[in-house]
């Protein structure tokens, strides 16, 4: 059993999803639940997740979010997605109940309103901090700082089974429709169950360009522990691109004995738990210098 999480604010979901995997539960259904915690909590909205997210330029909250199990086919995302506090549900419901795999926008939200979901005023979406935030923006055109934070979350449970899911409210102020790397498979998140899984944060305009969550699998599907698979995506993606600087990226990996590994282009605190360990530990990736390409 182990569970990993992107950025410091994962603490609380990487430490239920421990209780939960002691507990024998599901690593879909604890994915799913520690996700829709952070996601509805409006307090790390600003780490641009769900509910308390930035908003797009048109000041309306969009998130995007997905989920994919290690058994081949399993997938379900959605883009774009308003008014609805705990996207990362919608994703699990697309997977197990839609004959699609990612549902954008109206869509979506039709989608989940048929399965029961509350659609929420955007309004409710908003929090003091993201209000101001626009506010600011509109008037002054003050960007926020950082900008690219999002929940990434893998789980490995008892009988194992692994999961990955993602979720964020997106780059703050982008464009209506705007869809990052984060609901796309193999960019913002893979898995497979004879390997292993991994997510990714940051830029993701340009991360959707690179794959990198699919080339991290496979990396340690070639024998790479998730910890070199994440360097040598890293490594890769910086050689592309030239030069010893990068987008803002993070990777995390996790394989089936339950190893983590992570790799970022930024300073990228993650958090993770296995058996190994008596409780949730953080680590943190040295900075690198980063640039806009
Ligand atoms: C995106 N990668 O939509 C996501 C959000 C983010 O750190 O900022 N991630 O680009």
């Amino acid at each position: 059993m182990a569970a990993v999480g992107t950025w410091s604010f994962s603490r609380t979901a990487v430490e239920r999803m421990r209780c939960m995997l002691l507990d024998g539960q599901n690593a879909t259904d604890v994915v799913e639940t520690a996700m829709a915690e952070v996601e509805d909590d409006v307090d790390t909205g600003r780490h641009i997740v769900g509910r308390g997210g930035y908003p797009n330029f048109k000041g309306v909250v969009e998130c995007d979010a997905a989920i994919m199990e290690g058994v081949p086919g399993r997938f379900g995302a959605v883009a774009a997605l308003r008014g609805i506090a705990q996207p990362c549900r919608v994703a699990r419901q697309v997977m197990e109940k839609s004959p699609h795999s990612l549902l954008v926008g109206d869509g979506a939200e039709a989608f989940a309103q048929e399965l029961g979901f509350t659609s929420e005023p955007n309004a409710n979406m908003l929090s003091d901090h993201s209000a101001t935030a626009y506010r600011e923006y509109l008037e002054k055109n003050k960007p926020v700082r950082g900008g690219h934070d999002t929940i990434g979350l893998i789980a490995l449970d008892l009988s194992g089974n692994i999961t990955v899911g993602v979720s964020t409210s997106g780059a703050p102020f982008k464009s209506p429709g705007r869809v990052g790397d984060s609901p796309l498979p193999g960019c913002g998140l893979y898995a497979d169950h004879t390997v292993g899984a991994a997510a990714a944060t940051g830029d993701g305009d340009k991360i959707m360009c690179f794959c990198p969550s699919f080339q991290v699998v496979q990396l340690m599907r070639q024998g790479s522990s998730p910890n070199e698979a994440c360097h040598a995506v890293l490594a890769d993606i910086q050689r592309r691109i030239g030069g010893d600087k990068c987008f803002e990226i993070g990777l995390v990996s996790l394989n089936m004995k339950g190893e983590v590994g992570a790799a970022s282009s930024v300073g990228f605190p993650y958090t993770f738990w296995n058996q190994g360990l008596s409780s949730v530990e953080e680590l943190v990736i040295n900075q690198q210098k980063t640039i806009n390409v």
